[in-house]
């Protein structure tokens, strides 16, 4: 296979040799999603939560122009902490590689760039959308037209709320992209356990993912994602009266600030994380680190022989 231009961390190369089951990670989270220093933390949380289920981290990004599959604890501090991280989406990588840039990579840049390191398996909190207004503004992330022909897994809790949920799922079912709900049939809305809308697939274990994964190669049809939505517990989602009114304060603060673009997500996000008092950061944390369990787990089932 080709490589390209990607770097692979030690600790990812030895996985590779070895067979063992990789999972991938996105930085955007990291560097745009998570304050400041929490993030540091968390990032190490996450790759950790990836090893105690026995798969491999490879967390994804752009050090001095070099795309990394698999930083190291050093890098991953860098791009946690250094001012002027750039919020890298498939578009922005050559240019941001030629600049030799410093970058986070989003949920399509890291689903894109695991798929052609063949890592099947990507987790991350929530994905990318289309945005409410978005009938005016256009803003539709550009995960859902990746995904589209990217073959991973990403193991995700759905869409936040701050995004036209009903929309993005139209989206999805347009773009040709799987969506599964992990042990229910409601699609998430991240912070909050139900995001209003039903899914047509339930799988309910590890086993039944990587049988998903395996009729997908066996077919050779339709060489898109699987999201598999994997919700909070009722009892660990963010109050909804708290959520419902943060939410309409950003909104209310993003129309009179006129932010736009990909400036948009990270604002929302540190609305709510600043106006919680942490209780959002705290649950925020419980979706990423449940959704790296899960697909560790899901990469060990699929490295076995289909049982
Ligand atoms: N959703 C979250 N937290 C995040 C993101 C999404 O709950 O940090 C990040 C992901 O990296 C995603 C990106 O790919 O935001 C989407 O940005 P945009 O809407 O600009 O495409
Ligand atoms: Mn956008």
């Amino acid at each position: 296979m080709t490589d390209f231009a990607i770097r692979y961390g030690e600790h990812v190369t030895r996985a590779r040799r070895d067979g063992r089951p990789v999972v991938a990670l996105e930085s955007t989270i990291i560097s745009h999603g998570l304050p400041h220093p929490d993030n540091l933390r968390v990032a190490r949380e996450i790759e950790q939560t990836v090893r105690d289920n026995g798969a491999v981290p490879a967390t994804i990004g752009m050090i001095g122009g070099e795309l990394m599959v698999g930083l190291d604890d050093g890098q991953i501090e860098h791009l946690a902490l250094a001012d002027g991280v750039a919020k890298l989406s498939v578009r922005d990588l050559a240019v941001a590689a030629a600049r030799r840039a410093d970058g986070a990579t989003t949920v399509a840049a890291t689903s894109a760039v695991a798929a052609a390191a063949e890592i099947g398996v990507f987790a991350t909190g929530g994905l990318g959308g289309v945005h409410r207004e978005a009938n005016v503004t256009f803003d539709e992330s550009a995960d859902l037209t990746t995904l589209a022909h990217t073959p991973v897994v990403v193991v995700c809790a759905g869409v936040k709320s701050i995004l036209d949920v009903g929309a993005t799922l139209e989206r999805l079912e347009t773009l040709g992209v799987a969506v599964a709900g992990y042990r229910t049939r409601r699609f998430p809305g991240f912070f909050v356990t139900d995001g209003g809308f039903d899914l047509d697939w339930e799988l309910d274990s590890p086993a039944q993912v990587a049988d998903v994964i395996r009729a997908r190669a066996d077919h050779g049809v339709g060489a898109g994602a699987l999201i598999l939505a994997n919700p909070l517990p009722l009892d660990e989602q963010l109050d909804p009266a708290v959520h419902d009114r943060t939410l309409g304060e950003g909104l209310a603060l993003l129309a009179r600030g006129k932010i736009t673009g990909k400036a948009v997500t990270p604002f929302l996000l540190a609305h709510f994380h600043e106006t919680t008092q942490g209780q959002s950061l705290a649950v925020n944390v419980r979706i990423i680190l449940r959704n790296a369990a899960l697909a560790a787990q899901i990469a060990v089932a699929s490295a076995s022989p289909a049982a």
